[in-house]
């Protein structure tokens, strides 16, 4: 498949934004209706979002698109023109030259310099299969609810990034002694003055990881524009808060970035799982960090219909966090009993792995199907689920009710 021309992005970005206030309905697959403990779980699926397929509508402007979650079911890399959408702030360029884009470096560097897409081809290339995940992905199964983007499962999607070392990219610069931290800005800009521009700042320690990366490639192709089109940044591992689209800015800072986006904005209880009680006050809070093991059935949805009297084929993926998967149970009588998945291919720590159950035979009747991950530092997920008041890092086995007929 080739590439979209950049006349084509452009062409269809302006359709996207035209659009945007009146999202056309897709004929063919039926919108989901997420059952969502509070309810108001129905959604539109749209299809004329540019370079993008049949999504979940969560919002326009900006846009939040949503992966259909069937769509994750039999493909460890979600296709780009599947892979979901978010962004803070609605104005986001629509038209990118790629001859003429620059990203700067600069603060405390020994050189500020300014690189060319050109100029980061001249670096050793590498990739990294990697999922990216919002942090508030599965924020309307929290209950009692929480305000924001009432996502579904879908807000997350696994893809191969290629492109260049971070650290690589900030050596040509020179790293000063005196730098803490390195602030990541992307194109997109607020709609409203007072608005604070969507940054995000590691340290320099992890800026310095050689999995981070800058990508110029997703699963073998460009970008597509509204993924962050012509380059990102990659943070195998955590949460996509970090993962700064239209990358064109990084600037090395001597303290601790005190902007909203870090001090105020994405910030957990430091608990474990970022676990607390509704109204629990006096905890530490710190910016959001390391993702944590998840795993899902895909081969079936909830209230599916299965036969009764014979063994059941379950697949599906698990992710360990930022570490691999190091196994993955399977429960077909809401977790009384457990029985060991067979893993796919190891693509990496970072990335979804597949997996494949078969249940035994169960009598006719309502049941339960659970699937639960350990990751390789013994993390496993918890039986009842995490809560904090953002909606973020929602950690625990997951229930598939079906009825056996
Ligand atoms: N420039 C920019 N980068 C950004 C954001 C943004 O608003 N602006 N949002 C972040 C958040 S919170 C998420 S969940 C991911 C979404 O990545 P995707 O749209 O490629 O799926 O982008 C991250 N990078
Ligand atoms: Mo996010």
């Amino acid at each position: 498949m080739s590439a979209p021309s950049r006349r084509t992005v452009l062409a269809q970005t302006g359709s996207m934004l035209a659009m945007a206030a009146s999202p056309a309905l897709a004929a063919a697959p039926t919108p989901p209706n997420f059952a969502f403990p509070g309810g108001n779980g129905a959604r539109p699926l749209v299809t004329d979002f540019p370079q993008k397929g049949t999504m979940v509508l969560q919002r326009s402007r900006p846009p939040l698109l949503e992966t259909p979650f069937t769509d994750f079911d039999g493909e460890v890399f979600t296709p780009n023109e599947k892979f979901f959408v978010r962004w803070h702030w609605s104005m986001i360029p629509t038209e990118i030259d790629p001859k003429t884009y620059r990203l700067r470096i600069h603060g405390a560097v020994d050189r500020e310099i300014s690189l060319s897409l050109d100029d980061l081809q001249t670096l050793p290339q590498v990739d990294v299969a990697a999922v990216n995940q919002c942090s508030g992905n599965s924020r309307g199964f929290f209950e009692p609810r929480v305000p924001g983007a009432q996502w579904g499962n879908g807000g997350m999607g696994n893809a191969r990034w290629s492109g260049v070392r971070l650290g690589d990219v900030l050596d040509k610069a020179g790293i000063k002694a005196s730098a803490v931290q390195a602030r990541f800005t992307g194109m997109d800009e607020p709609t409203v003055s007072e608005g604070a521009t969507f940054q995000k700042s590691l340290t320099i320690a992890h800026a310095r990881q050689p999995e981070v990366i800058i990508a110029t490639a997703m699963n073998g192709k460009p970008l597509p524009l509204l993924n962050g089109y012509p380059i990102r940044l990659v943070v195998p591992g955590w949460y996509s808060t970090y993962w700064i689209k239209m990358l064109n800015d990084i600037e090395l800072l001597e303290a601790p970035d005190d902007r909203y986006w870090m001090k105020t904005a994405y910030l957990i209880p430091d608990t474990p799982h970022a676990d607390m009680k509704p109204g629990q006050t006096g905890l530490t809070m710190v910016p959001i960090n390391r993702m944590l093991p998840r795993s899902f059935i895909t081969n079936l949805a909830a209230g599916a219909k299965v036969k009764a009297g014979t063994p059941l084929n379950l697949r599906g993926m698990a992710m360990g966090g930022d570490c691999g998967v190091a196994k993955v149970e399977v429960s077909g009588d809401g977790g009384a009993s457990w029985q060991a998945a067979q893993l796919g291919k190891d693509e990496g720590p970072y990335s979804f792995r597949s997996w494949a159950a078969r249940l035994a035979a169960g009598a006719p009747g309502e049941a339960v199907l659970l699937v639960r991950c350990t990751n390789t530092k013994g993390e496993v997920q918890p039986d009842t689920p995490n809560w904090n008041p953002s909606g973020f890092m929602r950690n625990v086995v997951e229930r598939l009710p079906v009825t056996r007929t």
